[in-house]
C-alpha cells in the first residue's frame, strides 16, 4: 500500500484488501476469506459503497436488541477480525456482550491466532477456545461453541455467516442478527435482523445508534425491535438496488 498515493479513487478499498491479505499472511484469515470478501465488494458496489437508509434501520434494531439481550454475544471469525477487529470489541464493550471466535475452516492454530489478535487489539475476554458444546444439528466443526458463550446466548451478532448456522442458532431460539452484503444469501432470509452494510461501515454504526438509546425504556426498545419487518426490508434493498442500476445510465 507504500506506493498507492491517498488521493487513489479506490484508496478505501485497497487498503481494506490489504488488511485481509495481511490478516491471511498472519494466519487468521483463511484463504477463502478472500473469496468472501470479493463476493462482498461485489454487492458493496451495487448499494453504492454505502450505508443505505434500510441498513441504518436495521443497525437501529440491532442496537436495541443487543441491548435488551441478558447474555449477548458478537461472534467472530478470521475476515471479521481482519476488517473491524477493534470495532466489534469496542461495540461488545458498549452492551457487555461476549465475542466468541467461531470458524468455518477451524484449526487450533487458527483459533489461537485469532485469539492473540483480539486481545492485542483490547479484548478483555475471547470465548470460542474452549468448544465444549455443540449447536444441535450443525455436524461441521462450526457447531462448535462455547457453553458459557453462543450456546447459552439470547442474542447472537453473526458478520459474514454462513446460511446452515443461522438456522441452527435459530431452532435453539436465539435472537440472530448477521451483517451480510448480499441480501439475497440463505443467512440474509433466515435471520431476525439482516443489516445489508459493510461491515465496517456496520459495526461502528450499530454502536453509534447504542449510544443513543442506551437510556430509552424497555417498552421503547421493544417496540423497535418488534415492529421490525425484516422479509418487507430485504424487498425493499432488492427494490433499492434494481432503481439505482436503472438510473445511473438514464439521460
Ligand atoms: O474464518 P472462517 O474460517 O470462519 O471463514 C470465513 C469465511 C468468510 C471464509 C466463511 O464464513 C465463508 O465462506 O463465508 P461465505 O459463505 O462466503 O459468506 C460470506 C458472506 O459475507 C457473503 O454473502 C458476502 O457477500 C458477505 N460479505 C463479505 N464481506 C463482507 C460481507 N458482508 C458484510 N461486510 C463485508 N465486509
Amino acid at each position: 500500500m507504500n506506493n498507492i498515493p491517498k488521493s487513489h479513487p479506490r484508496y478505501n478499498s485497497l487498503k481494506t484488501r490489504d488488511n485481509i491479505s495481511h490478516g491471511m499472511k498472519k494466519g487468521f484469515v483463511h484463504e477463502t476469506g478472500l473469496i468472501a470478501h470479493g463476493r462482498g465488494e461485489a454487492f458493496d458496489y451495487l448499494i453504492g459503497e454505502k450505508t443505505i437508509l434500510f441498513a441504518d434501520n436495521a443497525e437501529k434494531v440491532a442496537a436495541a436488541a443487543l441491548i435488551l439481550a441478558n447474555n449477548p454475544v458478537i461472534s467472530v471469525n478470521g475476515n471479521v477480525v481482519a476488517l473491524s477487529g477493534s470495532e466489534c470489541i469496542s461495540l461488545a464493550k458498549s452492551v457487555s456482550a461476549k465475542i466468541e471466535i467461531n470458524l468455518f475452516h477451524r484449526t487450533d492454530e487458527r483459533i489461537k491466532k485469532i485469539s492473540d489478535e483480539l486481545l492485542k487489539l483490547g479484548a478483555k475476554d475471547v470465548f470460542g477456545l474452549k468448544g465444549d458444546a455443540r449447536i444441535p444439528g450443525l455436524d461441521h466443526d462450526r457447531g462448535l461453541c462455547d457453553f458459557d458463550g453462543i450456546y447459552s446466548a439470547d442474542v447472537v451478532l453473526v458478520p459474514l455467516e454462513d446460511g446452515d448456522r443461522c438456522k441452527s442458532l435459530k431452532k435453539m431460539g436465539k435472537f440472530v442478527i448477521v451483517i451480510d452484503l448480499n441480501p439475497l444469501s440463505r443467512t440474509s432470509k433466515t435471520a431476525d435482523v439482516t443489516i445489508v452494510d459493510n461491515l465496517i461501515r456496520a459495526a461502528p454504526n450499530i454502536e453509534r445508534w447504542v449510544k443513543k438509546l442506551k437510556s430509552s425504556d424497555k417498552k421503547k426498545l421493544e417496540e423497535i425491535v418488534n415492529s421490525w419487518d425484516n422479509t418487507k426490508m430485504l424487498i425493499d434493498v432488492l427494490g433499492y438496488i434494481s432503481k439505482r442500476l436503472n438510473s445511473l445510465f438514464k439521460l
